[in-house]
């Protein structure tokens, strides 16, 4: 889908003209020069939905580990880019976990508090939704819900993402006005109002209070720079945060760690990856060369799974270690070299 089209669908809500589904209640043209301002903007959501690679694709860095499994992100990660002389400050958060998936994926306890912690942390808040998921596209999280409601002081946005994945697009209106309880910027969307008062008693399946609603699609960068004009324009006059060299808050040994555990979980079927333990066991950075080096063992659970997990011939590791390498290329900007083992849990020897 074209940037075009996105445009095309812009709301001019103003003149109670509902033409279509993108709305946003800032100006139209933010693009003044903003100096020395910061925004933090904690993106939360469901699982899957595609918080992190929206974050790497405003960012321009795989700052943040992606796959195309849930429970990719476990903790906070901060990731940081400029529009002219703003600071965006995105934080990356895990998505809403229960109690029984934190048991079958083997989670980390500290997911929701780093969740809660990024709302605490927040100027700004961006709700990311999977628009392509059958079940969950016109009903937000419950979870998600009840965070906004403990920060509803907070100006919040809706981001719809993987429109590309949409056939039609016809049903996107109504998604919307189910997103947002027919809300928006305090502002009824026309044609919501006496759907709302005929269903006062029924559940909301959305939130009433975002100012803004976005479509776009991450994968592909439809609808991206919008957000970023968003986000300058909600960034407050202040000293910059983080030197402009910095663009993580993450070291360099854990973004490594956490890039190869994403790429297991890309790879491998099932509960498969997440039975399994990255560590980083050599690490150097050669600036002089622009290069780094790294090595890391994955432990196995048992023989079997070693195997599997390698493929014939060792085929599937070295294809993981090929993508590993070129992510994380794209993160440090520099050459890597890396070496991938993997260990049955408790031996020594490995496989390469
Ligand atoms: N088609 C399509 N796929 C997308 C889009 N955005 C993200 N994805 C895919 O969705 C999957 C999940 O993306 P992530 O960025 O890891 O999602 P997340 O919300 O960070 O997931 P967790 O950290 O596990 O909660 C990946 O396979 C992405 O490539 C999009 O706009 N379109
Ligand atoms: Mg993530």
């Amino acid at each position: 889908m074209s940037t075009f089209i996105l445009r095309a669908f812009r709301v001019t809500y103003r003149k109670q003209n509902f033409k279509a589904v993108f709305y946003s209640s800032q100006p139209e043209c933010a693009n003044e020069r903003n100096l020395g301002k910061v925004v933090n903007v904690a993106i939360i959501g469901a699982p899957n939905s595609g918080k992190s690679t929206l974050i790497n694709k405003v960012t321009e860095r795989k700052i943040c580990a992606a796959s195309n499994k849930v429970h990719t992100t476990t903790k906070l990660v901060r990731a940081m880019c400029y529009e002219n002389d703003t600071q965006i400050i995105f934080l990356d958060t895990p998505g809403v976990v229960t109690e029984k998936e934190k048991k079958k994926y083997n989670l980390p306890d500290s997911m929701m508090g780093a969740c809660h912690k990024s709302l605490r942390c927040a100027d700004v808040v961006g709700v990311v939704h999977d628009v392509s998921n059958r079940y969950t596209k016109d009903v937000l999280h419950s979870d998600v819900i009840n965070m906004l409601n403990v920060i509803a002081d907070t100006p919040s946005f809706l981001i719809i993402n993987k429109i590309d994945k949409l056939k039609s697009k016809n049903q996107l209106l109504a998604i919307i006005k189910s997103l947002t309880n027919g809300m928006i910027a305090g502002n009824p969307i026309p044609g919501s109002e006496k759907r709302k008062r005929n269903s006062e008693k029924k559940i909301e399946k959305g939130y009433s209070k975002f100012s803004d609603v976005f479509l776009i699609s991450a994968l592909n960068g439809d609808g991206i720079q919008d957000i970023k004009n968003y986000l300058v324009s909600n960034a407050k006059t202040a000293g910059h945060q983080f030197a402009v060299s910095e663009w993580t808050d993450q070291t360099p040994e854990t973004l490594i760690t956490e890039a190869v555990r994403a790429k297991f979980l890309d790879f491998l079927a099932q509960e498969i990856p997440y039975k399994l333990n990255v560590q980083l066991e050599y690490y150097e950075e050669i600036e002089e060369q622009d290069k780094i080096l790294c090595a890391l063992v994955v432990e196995c659970p048992n023989e079997r799974l070693l195997r599997l997990i390698a493929g014939a011939g060792g085929g599937r590791l070295q294809q993981i270690k090929s993508h590993v390498r070129s992510d994380l290329v794209d993160l440090f900007k520099k050459t890597v070299v890396i070496d991938l083992q993997l260990k049955v849990k408790n031996r020594s020897e490995s496989v390469a």
